[in-house]
Formats: C-alpha cells, sequence, structure tokens
C-alpha cells in the first residue's frame, strides 16, 4: 500500500445542498489522498452508483478508493480496498475474498484490537475515535490521546487516527504520534472544502517532515 497522511470519507449529511463527486473532488484537489465511501442509510443500489463514480473520480487522481463494511460493492467497481469495523466480515474471510493486493482496514479502539488487527495482516488500523463526534451512530466512548501513544510503542501498523478532529485539536493528535488523520465532518462539512482539506494536509506534513 502506498503510504497517505490526509484520509477523507464520504457523509452526505454533512453536504446536504451539494454532489458528494463534486465534493470529493475539492477535498482531493486540497490534498486528500485516500478515500472512503461510508454511507449508513444507503440502499445496495445506491451505493453501487456512487461507489462507481467515486472510483472513476479517484482513479483520475491516483488516490486510492476504499468502501466501507460491503466487500460486494468494493469487488463490483474494483475498489483498491475495503474498511471493517470490529463486527464487520472477519479480517481473514475478506482476505480471502479480494486476495494480497488489495487493502484491508480494521477500525480499533483498544490496544488488544490494534494487535489483533496488525497480527492478522491488515493493511492499516483506525485509531479512535480520539475525540466525540456525532459522524458515527453506534460510536465507542472516546478513547483519547493514550491509545495513540498505546499504539505508537506497542505496533508497527501503519494507522489512521479518527474521530472528531478538527483543525484546533489538529496538532495535539499529531504531537500524540499520529502521522495519517482520517476525518469526515471538518473536511466535507467545511464551507471550503478544498480549503480545509488543504490546512489538514500541509499541518500533517509540516508534522511529518519535523519528525
Ligand atoms: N470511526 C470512528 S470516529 C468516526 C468513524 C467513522 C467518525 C469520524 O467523523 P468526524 O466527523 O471526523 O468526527
Ligand atoms: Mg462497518
Amino acid at each position: 500500500m502506498r503510504d497517505f497522511h490526509l484520509y477523507v470519507i464520504t457523509g452526505e449529511q454533512f453536504y446536504p445542498q451539494q454532489e458528494y463527486l463534486a465534493v470529493i473532488e475539492e477535498a482531493i484537489l486540497g490534498g486528500a489522498d485516500i478515500v472512503q465511501l461510508r454511507e449508513k442509510n444507503k440502499t445496495k443500489k445506491e451505493l453501487l452508483e456512487m461507489a462507481k463514480k467515486l472510483k472513476e473520480l479517484c482513479s483520475k487522481y491516483h488516490v486510492p478508493f476504499i468502501v466501507n463494511d460491503h466487500i460486494d460493492i468494493a469487488l463490483a467497481v474494483d475498489a483498491d480496498g475495503i474498511h471493517l469495523g470490529q463486527d464487520d466480515l472477519p479480517l481473514s474471510e475478506a482476505r480471502r475474498i479480494l486476495g494480497s493486493e488489495k487493502i484491508i482496514g480494521i477500525s480499533t479502539h483498544a490496544i488488544e484490537e490494534a494487535i489483533e488487527a496488525e497480527r492478522n495482516g491488515a493493511d492499516y488500523i483506525g485509531v479512535g475515535p480520539i475525540y466525540e463526534t456525532k459522524s458515527k451512530v453506534d460510536v465507542v466512548d472516546p478513547v483519547g490521546l493514550s491509545y495513540i501513544k498505546e499504539v505508537v510503542s506497542q505496533t508497527k501498523i501503519p494507522f489512521v487516527a479518527i474521530g472528531g478532529i478538527k483543525l484546533h485539536n489538529l496538532d495535539k493528535v499529531l504531537e500524540a504520534g499520529a502521522q495519517r488523520i482520517c476525518v469526515i465532518s471538518a473536511i466535507v462539512g467545511a464551507e471550503n472544502v478544498k480549503e480545509a482539506a488543504s490546512q489538514f494536509s500541509s499541518r500533517i506534513r509540516a508534522a511529518n517532515r519535523s519528525e
């Protein structure tokens, strides 16, 4: 998997007046270098249509395209990978279906889950929710910055910090050791999506350079 620094996820509730493709394109133009389709209230048919278009958009910009939850949709559009939660299809099954070339990411909320995902061959893990978020309904309590530090010291797997990350708390997340940041509302819900992505991107890159 090519490394990335700014992971952006769709969230239609944050841009009711705008078209998702335009929003995601702005995020990419601002610096997002991996994109995930995650919509919890759509039919398979709707998701498939979105996935086809997002895959095409991401290919144009050479940005990996990941599908949340739905392995059938990932396969149907030849997405670059899938993102799974702890209660989704087990990693071993997803790997068997998708093969070794596809990206498989797993959400984790505790160090035992991180270690297990690494052992089972995930390509990256989600670490969060760092802060409170309204973007996830079945969300566990915020894990805080201490979980980032545990993951840094106890695993080697690439990880992305997620959950309630905004420009005003980004530095703390970076200082705790995160090199990759995943955002929904603070980017796709921003008034100027490209500008928001660009600010996240340059601050993450600056922190990674100064390590
Ligand atoms: N997983 C953990 S927190 C979260 C997900 C999908 C939502 C992140 O959204 P936001 O708007 O960046 O807090
Ligand atoms: Mg899931």
